[in-house]
């Protein structure tokens, strides 16, 4: 453990000098590429335990996947396999391979919180309370959940959720902020009503452009004037009929960790606008000014920045959609498989608010790709689930690496994505470790 953490300290510090160090391979400062060659292939092959058929086309600065990942014990009741990146407030993803299931089972979903959650466990869920209101609501009302299950119309749609920041441990320089790999997603089937539903029951006014949450979970420094979060999305996004307040996931109610009682959720956008432990609904005259809306939180820089670059506040732009994603969630990094055999592989893609349209994998460092089998989604804003197998040419190690493009024909990058100073939306491939056997 503490050795793979070295290693991924030594790339983000100084991945030429890393790499020059750990494998003799040099970098070439204009072109960015960089060839594993003759002793410094060896050492890399020796430690991999097998040659690298497609050496010629791995590019310089790249930690092999299979020394890159690694996996941590869980220790969250409920979370079998997670890896937990800080236990105050708690936060914890979960590794590519767990989440192979098409639906994905809460002891599956990545949790994300910004504060102490509230105590719920001896409440009447009937009862919890969610006030509607609101400079742009004609009609406050205080909604018990009890009244929101009978007067509304009921759905169920699986729907994709995906921190913003998921990814960030890959950014140099690197990003404050949890250190999340690729396990910051998930897509569990959800049941409750439309958000426009309850926001026209109460009325929304000419001048509402904005609506968003208020919550029951405490500020961290325990001040109770201080709220943890408090995000909102466009008018536009909470009327689509997938922005839900939902109180069940996957068939039960919601686990605490995940909102019980009842939590918004407005999906392909970052997760955080997806309020848990649902207190008060805001429909607002302007965009949004609570906890984590203003500021650089969830912002990037509205047009690029060279690494490590201070943008001032006026310059950062909220994010909305998230970037096309895939995941390949079998088989499981490190994998060993015999020339002789085909290897399946399959994963998930989504793409934000849009739909994709065509997933790719390559197993030669991106030299080519082949197109996988891709379905549609069950719903709108749930991921889609690709399958493809592959023959490897000779033993030795290889990595297979996946590539969606969107319905707009926007690509997953290969390299990092824009760098912007809180990490957010680094959508680069994914890619596991293959060892070919004879
Ligand atoms: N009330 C409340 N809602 C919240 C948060 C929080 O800390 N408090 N975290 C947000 C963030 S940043 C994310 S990524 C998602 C995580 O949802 P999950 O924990 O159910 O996976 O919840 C969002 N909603
Ligand atoms: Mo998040």
């Amino acid at each position: 453990m503490t050795k793979k953490q070295g290693l991924h300290r030594l790339y983000a510090k100084k991945p030429d000098t890393a790499d020059e160090l750990l494998w003799g391979r040099k970098i070439d400062p204009v072109s960015r590429r960089g060839f594993v060659k003759g002793s410094g292939l060896a050492a890399m092959a020796a430690v991999l335990g097998a040659s690298i058929p497609f050496a010629r086309y791995m590019p310089g600065g790249l930690i092999p996947a299979a020394l890159a990942q690694s996996e941590e014990p869980f220790s969250i009741p409920g979370k079998s396999g997670l890896t937990v990146l800080n236990d105050r407030p708690i936060n914890a993803e979960t590794p590519a391979h767990l989440l192979d299931d098409a639906v994905t089972p809460a002891s599956r979903l990545f949790v994300r919180n910004n504060g102490v959650p509230p105590s719920t466990w001896d409440i009447n869920p009937l009862e919890w309370q969610v006030h509607v209101e609101g400079e742009a609501c004609e009609r406050p009302q205080v909604l018990t959940l009890g009244e929101i299950q009978r007067r509304f119309r009921h759905q169920t749609l699986q729907l994709q959720i995906e921190c913003g920041g998921n990814g960030r441990s890959e950014f140099y320089p690197p990003a404050k902020g949890n250190q999340w790999t690729t396990g910051a997603i998930g897509c569990p089937e959800w049941t409750g009503v439309r958000l426009r539903d309850v926001l026209e029951d109460c009325g929304i006014a000419e001048n509402a452009v904005y609506v968003a949450y208020e919550a029951a979970d405490a500020h961290l420094s325990g001040d109770p004037t201080k709220r943890p979060i408090s995000r909102g999305v466009p008018l536009h996004k909470a009327l689509q009929k997938e922005s839900m307040i939902v109180w069940a996931m996957n068939g039960e109610p919601l686990p605490e960790l995940h909102g019980y009682p009842v939590r918004m959720l407005c999906a392909g956008w970052p997760a955080s606008v997806s309020g848990k432990w649902l207190t008060r609904i805001l429909i607002r005259d302007r965009v949004h000014d609570g906890a984590k809306m203003t500021g650089q939180s969830y912002r990037v820089p509205c047009k690029p920045v060279a690494p490590g670059a201070s943008v001032a506040d006026e310059d950062m732009c909220i994010i909305e959609s998230m970037p096309v994603k895939s995941l390949i969630s079998y088989p499981k990094s490190g994998i060993e498989t015999r020339v002789t055999e085909r290897m399946s592989v399959r994963g998930h893609a989504w793409a934000g608010d849009a739909a994709v349209k065509t997933v790719f994998t390559s197993i030669d460092f991106g030299a080519s790709w082949q197109k996988a089998k891709l379905k549609k989604a069950v719903n709108w804003l749930a991921w889609q689930h690709w399958t493809t197998s592959t023959r490897f040419p000779e033993p030795g190690y290889y990595e297979v690496w996946a590539r969606a493009v969107d319905d707009e024909g926007r690509s997953q990058p290969m390299v990092l994505p824009g760098w912007n100073p809180r990490g957010y939306l680094n959508n680069s491939c994914h890619r596991i470790a293959v060892l070919v056997t004879a």
